[in-house]
């Protein structure tokens, strides 16, 4: 198959509209969803009467439509159902879809305007939509984007899926414009590809948002990460770098934090500057102050008037971080003019920018349950990647003697070949591991630099084979490593998929407490369902049941678990679907309820058991309990 949209039109048959609903339960390509937040910024401005640009309502989206590399309408009117008109689709990539919609933002701000509480409405709306995407990418001014991007990486915890922050400096629709390329780039990132960070999307590079800072007001290279390299780059071909990748570690669901503590500020030493304004700034409300010092981290060490200014603050309270005024590099406390503040409980912020230490400051110090020092302790830790932590050295590849044995009878010797040779035979080493739950392997190739959510030629993870293995602690081992729980393999089916195959009720419950959902259409769950209950397959029901399914989800005749359990006389699977909530008054196509199915057939037995339990459900209702 091509690539654009003209190729697809070829190849795309139109379907019969009768089918449509049973067609859907295959889909007819694979695709991902992404949720566009546009909240405005350059990229979707247009030129007003005055000659300067401006945002206007609907404009972007109504232009996008007409142009075939964001848009393959033709794809759209043949394969959309009603619940998917607003989406746009664009021609395949890597044998994929990215669907996506635009929830545009009123009114469209240039980021200078923006404010915290925006980034709050920005995070809900990300909770909110978070099931039903795989992927997110927010449109944003340029001017604050690094501002925003690292407040979301801090207000977004538990963090499993993709969300791109993106912009442009010529609008969109210019003849001249870098928004076309950084916005594709953004969609295909977060549609395809499972990076669980908030990132930014700029000149062919995917920085982690919390490391960038906007660097240049004229050119198409706006961001930099100064001591962060990209974590992907958009060349001919699309490298990630899956090692850099900053994963969420355990097992509690996806949240959003919005209401950060605005009581914080930016410090700029600069040579004689006063103690009256440095007291100035630290007065109350001040909570929570970003010192940025010359160099490695350094304050005058002779200025004991500033430093008990800060001592003092800090006593009652104010959090200090120390960051450097430099683009790069990081605080350090070699200098005994940089040890003066630590001294004075001043916190070393390390390498982070002053937008990710602002950020942070600002979202923990609006935790109120916690205490001071707990503030104080999270300011100090890496939460999200937006800090070097000085660890063990990196071991290399070459350690692993499996690998290194593998390139000697290969003959491969340079340190990019080994690479790949290791990128390729990772991931079937971890899945191997996960299959027998040899948790200490697993161990190894991750310090080993190994992914542990790298999927195998399949699609698959090696949460995928633990879980439909049944290895519950290898589950939670590699939940507490930040394995993936969305990763589609490549029939589409995540591992909660797999746990519900393998009939692993705990382990089920588990993915399910970290956020996992269902992804089947709703049809393909109808059509499990329904051959599940046919076959008494209790467990199965009981699976799906634990996953939060829909026990009343309808085939393509409208029939449910409950229609096809009496018509099979199946009365294992009526009593489970009945006991669990499962309506006997759907009606299917024939107009037939499954009590009716039942009376038509005469079915005394079946009749009984559904009186049964309208008896049980009327008693409950009289007396409160069974
Ligand atoms: N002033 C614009 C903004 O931040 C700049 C841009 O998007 N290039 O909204």
């Amino acid at each position: 198959m091509g690539d654009t949209a003209e190729d697809t039109k070829h190849v795309s048959q139109k379907r019969p509209l009768l089918t449509k609903s049973l067609m859907d339960s295959a889909e007819p390509e694979p695709t991902s969803r992404v949720l566009v937040i546009y909240t405005g910024g350059t990229i979707g401005m247009k030129t007003n009467d005055n000659g300067v640009y401006e945002p206007k309502e609907d404009f972007l989206v109504n232009k996008l439509r007409t142009l075939p590399m964001f848009h393959d309408k033709t794809y759209a009117d043949e394969n959309f159902g009603e619940d998917e008109e607003e989406f746009l689709v664009m021609p395949h990539q890597k044998g994929r879809r990215v669907m996506y919609k635009i929830l545009e933002y009123k009114p469209l701000l240039d980021s200078s305007n923006m404010m915290m509480t925006d980034w709050g409405k920005i995070a809900s709306d990300l909770y909110e939509s978070y099931d039903k995407y795989d992927g997110f990418v927010v449109l944003h001014g340029t001017d604050t984007m690094a501002y925003t991007a690292s407040a979301l990486s801090f207000m977004c915890e538990n963090l499993g899926k993709p969300i791109v922050l993106t912009g442009s400096q010529i609008p969109i629709f210019e003849v001249r414009s870098d928004g076309r390329d950084n916005f594709l780039s953004s969609l295909i990132m977060a549609g395809l590809y499972n990076i669980p960070e908030v990132m930014v999307c700029f000149d062919n590079k995917i920085l982690r948002g919390n490391r960038t800072i906007k660097n240049d007001a004229g050119s198409f290279a706006a961001f930099i990460s100064p001591n962060l390299p990209p974590i992907a780059t958009l060349e001919i071909r699309i490298f990630v770098d899956w090692s850099a990748v900053f994963r969420s570690t355990g097992t509690e669901k996806f949240r959003v934090h919005t209401n950060m503590c605005q009581n914080v500020g930016l410090l700029r030493m600069f040579p004689g500057i006063t103690t009256q304004t440095v007291r100035a700034f630290l007065q109350p409300p001040m909570q929570g102050v970003v010192l940025q010092t010359y160099g490695a981290g350094n304050a005058p060490d002779n200025r004991p008037d500033l430093l008990t200014v800060i001592k003092e603050a800090s006593n009652i309270g104010v959090i200090i971080i120390n960051i450097t005024q430099c683009t790069k590099g990081c605080v350090m406390s070699s200098y005994a003019t940089g040890k003066a503040l630590e001294d004075s409980g001043v916190i070393c912020g390390g390498d982070m920018t002053p937008e990710a230490a602002l950020t942070k400051l600002s979202y923990v110090l609006s935790k109120e349950t916690w205490t001071l020092e707990k503030k104080r302790k999270f300011v100090r830790r890496n939460l999200r990647g937006e800090m070097t932590v000085v660890g063990k050295e990196n071991i290399t590849i070459l350690d692993f003697e499996l690998i290194e044995s593998v390139a000697r009878t290969l003959s491969v010797s340079s340190t990019e070949e080994i690479k790949k040779l290791r990128d390729a035979l990772y991931p079937s080493l971890m899945c191997a591991a996960a299959q027998t739950g040899d948790i200490q392997a697993l161990e190894k190739l991750r310090e080993l630099g190994g992914n542990l959510s790298s999927p195998n030629q399949d699609g698959r993870s090696a949460l995928h084979v633990a879980t439909r293995e049944g290895h519950l602690s290898t589950v939670q081992y590699l939940l507490h490593q930040g394995a993936s729980i969305h990763l589609k393999d490549c029939n589409g089916f995540t591992p909660l998929h797999d746990a519900i195959k393998g009939k692993h009720l705990s382990i089920i419950r588990l993915l399910v407490k970290t956020g996992a959902i269902l992804t089947l259409k709703p049809i393909t769950l109808a059509m499990e369902l329904c051959c599940a209950a046919a076959t008494e397959d209790i467990e199965t029901l009981q699976a799906y049941r634990t996953a939060g399914a829909n026990l009343n989800e309808c085939d393509y005749d409208k029939r449910t678990a409950l229609h096809v359990a009496v018509d099979a006389e199946c009365k294992r699977s009526i009593h489970f679907l009945l006991d669990n909530g499962a309506s006997w008054n759907v009606e299917d196509i024939f107009g037939n309820t499954a009590v009716e199915c039942a009376k038509k057939r005469n079915l005394t037995e079946i009749i009984e058991m559904f009186q049964q339990k309208e008896r049980e459900i009327l008693f409950v209702k009289e007396n409160g309990t069974k």
